[in-house]
């Protein structure tokens, strides 16, 4: 390990963004922001159906208008870009296509059917509004659990059922111990449709560079390179002619983390008019046509001895994943993952799981922060609960019981995951030590004996973080997700670039990147510049999703960083005529150590590219390097979170009253931006556990798309977090680092859940169903006082 790997200066201190004075003082550059005066604006005229035939499309009355320039159906793009697959070696999965524009039928409200160019935007949306689709309606595919039926009307006509997805994963004897075990628990378990609001909505700008005819995307998209690789195939060009950039993005929380029809138009568009053509998606649309995410039924049940012990866990998840698959991620995405994480930081002999992804008429599911394991947490940590709650045990001391012990990692779960050592049990013991769970319950009893409902909830989950080659391409995804490069160099002024393909939109890269590069190479924070979100930076990368840039462009940072430092010592080991072993590396200076005979990097770096007597012909250096890091497997992050709610009485609304959170994401590149993404993602988690539900009626319209009728939460309704940081023991990634990107959205929704039904306890109340709005609490303290 190299000496500044073993004394971070700037990794583990609260260094101040570095983004943030250009963010802040409106100096960013959004999508919306490029325009060139003089390009044309697209805008779609989307389905108003869940499920209709597209008879045909009369476009005369919009293509009169003046100052539209064309209108666009499926037909006139064939020739222009092509469909993409979301393929996968899965067994019983059925691939559909991710088509610019509807193809023949439309298959959810707000699917794109034609996109209208025109001079403005103004112009666009008029002239969308002139478009007449003849629809023949088709039968209702709204509800899952009838698209799930074999009977069902089918919804992609390249399938043979709804069921996209059916897998199951079986460990130990699932059967035998559940049928053995003392003690049962289960129930059906239902957690609603999300849709990430990101400040920013979804955009795309695509321009011609003059001459050469190459084609720029500007997007506002976490995976600039996954989309540059899939537009490539769809439009049939070479890398370097298609180079896609995220430039300042306003947030994504996964819904900017796929491929989207909007971006295969306007790319196809621009190629053909040969002109600047962008697109900006306004709240109702963005509401309607970016990924939502979650929405699962689960009935699930969990078997347990007198002692607490977990014995077997069997769940059935049937994941309504929309339309069709998302690119490149499947529909396995969301629903597969809430089977493979169900059994959770615990140990458990046996576990069966079955899955299906059915597609039914609503916007596509795909990443939203968690993806899958909020649901997973939310179910498990409810079975806990009532299991605790069956034997009369404090549901701190059954998982004490029970959460995997420092000495039994690795450890494999029932699904096949292998958990590395991570801070199970820390966690839930730094979690009740700050919070004071024992004062907490003495406040709890006076408030009851006051008439207040008022509850305490547990949660404890793990997720696997920073995954590399080994998960990401064995299902046989279209790309490897799990490899990241950086590009590092000392330019002739001594400064530093560093280029990555991960792509910040709002996690604050760019600051934790700048920490790592200037610990691993000796530099200033100053004289370190971080180029990220442009798939020109790197041959290969894909971007920022999953919990992973820490992780695998931390590493491939430290890996970079590593060679340049070596050739900048070797260098000036030459230049001042001393031992390598001799040179310090420090604050942009590299010194003999114990003398003032010293150099600057841009004396270095003159030497190096310009004085070139200085070195002999044939060791001439260079202050460069490009290494890519796979981690392989990747590596477990943990959390517990205790809540603390009251529910009025009046008006059944839930108020959460403390949230602590003690998480162990390894070392800490920074604690403020670690604390913020804890901040944010508890935030996320609160709207999923009381507010947010997007809502189609049976005919698939959708009722809620606007932020009056959709709620997210405010700061109203957060109160002041508290977060503790456990370093179990540093995982075997280069760093250190594990994810946490997405963990607050992931223990949040189950330690309300099971705060709530704390409160409720005496009515016997089991919370089974998120969000849990004051109508869903009204209807289930209706029900049991009249019981
Ligand atoms: N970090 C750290 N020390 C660690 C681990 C992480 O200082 N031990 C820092 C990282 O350097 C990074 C941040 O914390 O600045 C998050 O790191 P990581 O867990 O690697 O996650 P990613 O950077 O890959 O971000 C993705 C994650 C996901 S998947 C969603 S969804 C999400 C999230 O980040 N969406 C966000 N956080 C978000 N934050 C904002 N503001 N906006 C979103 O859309
Ligand atoms: S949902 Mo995060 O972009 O993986």
């Amino acid at each position: 390990m190299s000496e500044a790997a073993t004394r971070p200066k700037h990794v583990g201190s609260a260094v101040r963004r570095v983004e943030d004075p250009r963010l802040l003082a409106g100096q960013g550059s959004y999508v919306a922001d490029l325009f060139p005066a003089d390009a044309l604006h697209v805008a779609f005229r989307r389905s108003e159906h869940g499920h209709a035939r597209i008879r045909g499309v009369d476009a005369a009355a919009a293509a009169a208008l003046p100052g539209v320039i064309a209108v666009v159906t499926a037909a006139e793009l064939d020739g222009l870009v092509r469909p993409v697959r979301a393929t996968s070696r899965m067994a019983n999965y059925q691939a559909t296509a991710t088509r610019p524009l509807a193809a023949g039928k439309v298959r959810y409200v707000g699917e794109p059917v034609v996109a209208v160019l025109a001079e403005s935007r103004y112009i666009a949306e008029d002239g969308a509004e002139l478009v007449e689709i003849d629809y023949d309606p088709l039968p209702d595919i709204a509800d899952p659990e009838a698209a799930a039926q074999p009977d069902a009307p089918v919804l992609n006509p390249e399938t043979s059922s709804n069921i996209l997805v059916d897998r199951s994963f079986s460990r130990g004897e699932p059967e035998a111990a559940m049928a053995a075990a003392p003690h049962r628990v289960g129930g059906r378990f239902r957690f609603h449709r999300k849709a990430p609001i990101a400040m920013e909505p979804r955009a795309c700008l695509a321009t011609i560079e003059r001459g050469r005819g190459a084609l720029t995307l500007h997007s506002a998209t976490q995976i600039p390179g996954i989309i540059r690789d899939a537009l490539a195939d769809a439009l049939d060009l070479p890398g370097h002619a298609l180079r896609v950039v995220a430039p300042d993005v306003g947030g994504g929380f996964g819904g900017k983390a796929s491929l989207y029809a909007e971006e295969m138009v306007v790319a196809a568009l621009a190629r053909r008019h040969g002109r600047a053509i962008g697109w900006v998606a306004d709240r109702m649309e963005d509401i309607l046509s970016t990924s939502h995410g979650f929405d699962e039924i689960v009935d699930a049940e969990l078997g347990f001895d007198a002692d607490g012990r977990l014995l077997a866990l069997r769940a059935d998840i049937l994941g309504d994943i929309g339309a069709a698959s998302i690119y490149p991620w499947t529909a396995a995405l969301e629903p597969v993952q809430v089977a493979s994480f169900l059994p959770g930081p615990y140990r458990l002999a046996s576990y069966r799981g079955h899955v299906r992804a059915v597609a039914t008429s609503k916007a596509p599911t795909g990443p939203y922060r968690g993806v899958g394991r909020p649901i997973s947490t939310f179910v498990m940590e409810r079975l806990v609960d009532m299991a605790a709650h069956r034997l009369g045990l404090d549901p701190v001391e059954l998982r004490r019981r029970n959460l995997i012990k420092a000495e039994e990692f690795p450890y494999k779960i029932g699904s096949g995951i292998i958990w590395d050592r991570s801070g199970f049990q820390e966690c839930l013991e730094s979690a009740c030590a700050t919070i004071d769970y024992a004062a907490l319950r003495r406040e709890q009893e006076v408030a009851r004996a006051a008439g207040r409902w008022i509850g305490i909830g547990v949660a404890s989950y793990a997720e696997l973080t920073g995954i590399g080659s080994r998960i990401s391409a064995a299902p046989g995804m279209p790309i490897n997700t799990g490899t990241e490069t950086a590009d590092i160099s000392i330019d002739s002024t001594g400064a530093v670039t560093a280029k990555f393909g991960v792509a910040s939109h709002g996690q604050g890269l760019e600051t934790t990147l700048t920490q790592i590069v200037a610990d691993e190479l000796g530099a200033r924070l100053a004289d370190i510049r971080i180029v990220q979100g442009d798939s020109a930076a790197v041959p290969h990368g894909t971007g920022t999703y999953a919990s992973r840039s820490a992780v695998l462009a931390g590493g491939a940072a430290t890996l970079s960083a590593r060679v340049v430092r070596q050739k900048l010592v070797a260098a000036a080991a030459h230049l001042l005529e001393a031992s390598e072993a001799d040179i310090e590396v420090e604050e942009g200076r590299v010194r003999v150590a114990g003398t003032d005979r010293e150099l600057t990097f841009r004396e270095v770096a003159r030497a190096v590219y310009s004085e070139m007597g200085r070195f002999p012909r044939d060791t001439r250096p260079d202050l460069s390097a490009s290494e890519t890091y796979d981690p392989y497997f990747g590596t477990t992050a943990s959390a517990t979170h205790i809540a603390m709610v009251e529910i009025d009485p009046g008006t059944f609304s839930v108020r959460v009253l403390r949230h602590v959170v003690a998480e162990d994401c390894g070392r800490l590149i920074n604690p403020m931006i670690v604390d913020g993404q804890v901040h944010g993602g508890v935030a996320q988690g609160i709207g999923a556990a009381l507010l947010e539900e997007v809502i189609y009626d049976e005919r698939g319209q959708i009722v809620t798309a606007n932020l009056v009728d959709y709620l997210v939460p405010t700061a109203a309704e957060i109160p002041s977090l508290e977060v503790a940081h456990v370093e179990s023991e540093l995982p075997a990634t280069i760093g250190g680092y594990r994810g946490m990107g997405e963990g607050g959205t992931i223990g949040a929704p189950a330690a309300i859940a099971n705060a709530v039904s704390d409160a409720l306890a005496p009515l016997g109340i089991e919370i089974a169903e998120l969000p849990v709005t004051p109508e869903r609490l009204f209807r289930l303290i209706q029900a049991a006082r009249t019981q």
